[in-house]
């Protein structure tokens, strides 16, 4: 969009918002938005939701990290060549308390290029792990210190962003928790990493990447469905306990919609974030990238019980895991309010903003992979950065032309959606990643605290690949 149609925007809206004249000018300037009371409203009720700054404590939580060529049964006892961090699929589960530093001693062993994106945390712009945008690609042999201080506690995430396609394919993604020790503690905190798997006849993974079947459709859906590396596994619970369960979708392209049969939790955390208010797991889009926290209690009736979790997303549901409820005595329940966030906008008003910009989705032929995915028309990496304000109210729009799905992922930065298909909706939390649906328009609202030029591109990993990436600066 140019700046005439940003400006027709805004004159448009100007009457609803009540932007006084004087603003016009601040508006053609930042091409962004408007300095009326509205927007200051919105703005102001922002404050407090999450901080520009990390808490610093001191404490320096190192961790080596080794992406390498390596084994793992993925349908044992078959062993399949995988690429993964420190030998294990999913890589090691990094814990870290809010206000400690991490710093990552990263090494690449792989027989190409990578960097490491950490996926949902708000890093200093250079940890940010893009080539061509944060820092250049580490080269096989060497190694690189990641450092930052997150600045929210949550449920994150880390992968390649190089040749992501293939290197997450293969298996190199890993879990970053941030604990805030205000938190209540539960009875077990379990991580569920969702991942697919495209195996050939020999339980080798399908070496054909980003194909023009993969990229004509939602990407690569590989047949077998694991968590933590494994076809349905079995957790160990016991009755009475009050479990948090971290789930983290980091399929390349599958969206998951997980439920736990005869179980009712309620979703505390999405994307990392604490909700405005928890709400009960009903049906919930997890696409590549997501996460949500559940606060899931087990019965104290259960004992020897076994739980399904399954998989309700195609019209097929699939058992993915369980939880095993040991017999004998039930445990006490803890008793205390799930938590969630300190702070919360309702943005009733946002959606009379001026959109900022509007991204148009779409596909067209040619390109290295015979079908190219755009922004706007363009293809990365010739795309020009779209201009955000630091500290300043903005609302984007997705315009989804295509007929397949589009999990849009904003580094840096968390955004809460206003609208879909320019109807209000008011989703009690934040996201960094929102599923766009076949020809569906999705307005999301944010607020950027965190300065730079980030990443902004379709997490199904193969579009992303076939250039539906772009970027943009907060200054
Ligand atoms: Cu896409």
């Amino acid at each position: 969009m140019n700046k005439i149609r940003v400006v027709g925007f805004f004159v448009l809206f100007s009457g609803l918002i009540g932007v006084s004249t004087g603003s016009l000018s601040a508006v053609q300037k930042e091409g962004i938005v408007g300095t009326g009371t509205k927007i200051d409203t919105l703005e102001k009720e922002f404050e407090g939701s999450f901080p520009e700054a990390a808490p610093k404590h001191g404490e320096i939580r190192e961790f080596e990290l080794e992406a390498s060529e390596s084994q793992w049964g993925i349908v044992p006892p078959y062993q399949t060549e995988v690429w993964s961090y420190n030998g294990k699929v999913p890589g090691p589960i990094f814990r870290v308390n809010l206000g400690d530093t991490v710093r990552v001693r990263f090494t690449n062993k792989l027989p190409q290029s990578t960097t490491i994106h950490w996926h949902g945390v708000r890093v200093p712009n250079a940890m940010d792990g893009v080539p061509g945008v944060t820092q250049p690609a580490i080269e096989s042999g060497e190694s690189f210190v990641y450092e930052f201080t997150p600045k929210d506690a949550g449920t994150f995430w880390f992968h390649p962003h190089v040749n992501s396609a293939e290197q997450v394919e293969r298996g190199l993604h890993g879990v970053l928790i941030v604990e805030d020790p205000d938190e209540p503690q539960y009875s077990q905190d379990l991580e569920m990493v969702l991942d697919d798997w495209r195996l050939d006849r020999n339980w080798k993974i399908d070496d054909r990447f980003v194909t023009r079947h993969d990229l004509a459709h939602d990407g690569r859906w590989g047949q077998y469905r694991t968590v933590n590396g494994a076809v349905k596994p079995v957790f160990d619970v016991k009755a009475g306990e009050r479990i948090r369960i971290r789930l983290i979708n980091v399929a390349n392209g599958r969206v998951f919609s997980p439920q736990f049969r005869g179980l009712s939790p309620q979703v505390i955390a999405v994307d990392g974030m604490l909700a405005g208010k928890p709400f009960p797991l009903r049906r919930f889009f997890l696409a590549s990238g997501n996460r949500i926290d559940l606060d899931v209690v087990i019965p104290t009736t259960s004992a020897g019980n076994t739980f399904e979790i399954v998989d309700s997303f195609s019209r097929k549901t699939v058992p993915i895991a369980y939880l095993k409820v040991a017999s004998g005595e039930p445990l006490e329940t803890p008793l205390f309010d799930p938590p969630r966030a300190a702070h919360f906008p309702e943005w009733r008003e946002a959606i009379n903003a001026p959109i900022s910009h509007e991204y148009e989705l779409d596909a067209k032929r040619g390109g290295p992979y015979g079908i190219t995915w755009t922004m706007d028309d363009e293809a990365w990496p010739k795309v020009k950065p779209q201009e955000l304000v630091f500290g300043r109210f903005n609302r984007l729009r997705f315009t989804n032309k295509s007929s397949r799905l589009h999990p849009m992922h904003l580094h840096g930065q968390f955004f809460k959606v206003i609208a879909r298909k320019g109807k209000p909706v008011n989703e009690n939390f934040w996201r960094d990643t929102i599923l766009v649906g076949p020809k569906e328009t999705v307005d999301i609202a944010l607020i950027p605290l965190d300065k730079g030029l980030w990443a902004n591109h379709c997490h199904i990993l193969e579009h992303a690949e076939a250039g539906m990436m772009s970027t943009f600066s907060v200054k």
